[in-house]
């Protein structure tokens, strides 16, 4: 018989009497983002039968076309976290500035989300994400100031993604490994189906928009080149797997190895995806599973953004996967060994 389920409830006690820094106010972060997940998952299930698909027929704040549910994920996300009273500012995809909040208690924390993410695959049934980023602030007043936003993801102190899917799942790390709660929808419960979650050293995958390839550097040319090489003795050529929503190919390169890589092209000179509220929340979470998220070469975590909207190449997933595309981004080509 399988063993009685954790809850996440029960997972935050839990994890609240091991460790200091979860108790209490991270406790209740990670509790709203529970809540959050289960309301956004419900309207995402039954969007197409109450006729929240499609566009608004407005740009976001980055200059994308924003869909309904883009607009009723950013107001869940930033009603959800106004009432804990525990944030005094949320950077979001689909608000042009920081929102401060007029916070009721001490606003010790600011949330960094994109609360819709892979907004193409809406009116597809494809998977969705949200993504969400918090950091703590040295001042207990509601008065945010930008730079308490704009810090590198080394700061973080709570970050992960809620993946709508065939089932919708929370990945959150708080410093101290990565757990992945599965909703049991019939109960309405996170359960805990993913502890500890570690990312392959090496996978057999890459994930990446392979339709602008001749528009990459010749770095990046050159690796997916090597890639698909046949080599069996390497286990090559990889498979190629690309959703449309970055916290779908994340997830499933955190679960079986591989890389997932978003760089420059003529349409995108800085890469397509926001450092703030994408990179580097999924950086923290990568590196606490054992692996690696790199910029051009440079560890995300340590990018320090210049803007909210602050957009740069990304390529994350397994360390020795990230190594290896980084190598071919210097010009070195793959080590003789591989
Ligand atoms: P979004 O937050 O507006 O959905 O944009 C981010 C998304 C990622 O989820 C995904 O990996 C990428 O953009 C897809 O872009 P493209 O359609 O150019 O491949
Ligand atoms: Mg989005």
């Amino acid at each position: 018989m399988s063993p009685f389920p954790v809850t996440l409830s029960r997972h935050i006690l839990e994890e609240g009497q091991r460790r200091a820094d979860i108790a209490g106010e991270l406790s209740t972060l990670i509790a709203q983002l529970g809540f959050t997940a289960k309301t956004l998952a419900r309207e995402m299930r039954r969007a197409a039968l109450i006729g929240e698909l499609g566009l608004v027929g407005e740009k976001n704040a980055t200059g994308d076309a924003q869909k309904k549910l883009d607009v009723y994920s950013n107001e869940t996300v930033v009603d959800a976290f106004s009432a804990t009273g525990l944030v005094a500012a949320i950077a979001s995809e689909e608000l042009e500035e920081i929102q401060h909040i007029k916070c009721k208690g001490e606003g010790r924390y600011v949330l960094c989300t994109d609360p819709l993410d892979g907004s193409s695959n809406t009116d597809i049934n494809g998977a969705l994400g949200t993504i969400f980023g918090f950091y703590r602030r040295k001042k207990r007043d509601c008065d945010a100031t930008p730079d308490e936003v704009l810090r590198p993801g080394s700061e973080l102190v709570l970050a992960g993604y809620v993946l709508y899917s065939t089932s919708t799942m929370l990945v959150y790390t708080a410093g101290h490994g990565v757990h992945g709660f599965t909703l049991d929808a019939d109960i309405g419960e996170f359960l805990l189906s993913h502890r500890d979650m570690r990312c392959p050293k090496r996978g057999k995958s890459f994930s990446a928009n392979v339709g602008h390839v001749r528009d990459w550097p010749q770095g990046i040319q050159d690796y997916v080149g090597y890639v698909t090489q046949i080599d069996k003795a390497s286990g090559r050529p990889y498979s190629h797997r690309y959703s449309g929503a970055l916290v779908g190919d994340v997830h499933r390169i955190l679960l079986e190895g591989g890389i997932y890589f978003y760089p420059q092209d003529s349409g995108h000179k800085d890469g397509k995806l926001r450092l703030v509220y994408e990179c580097a929340p999924l950086g923290f979470v990568a590196e606490q599973a054992g692996g690696s998220a790199t910029s051009n070469g440079e560890r995300v975590m340590d990018l320090a953004p210049k803007a909210v909207h602050h957009r740069c190449p990304l390529a994350i997933g397994s360390a020795e996967d990230v190594a290896l595309f980084d190598r071919f981004i210097a010009g070195k080509g793959a080590p003789p060994s591989d």
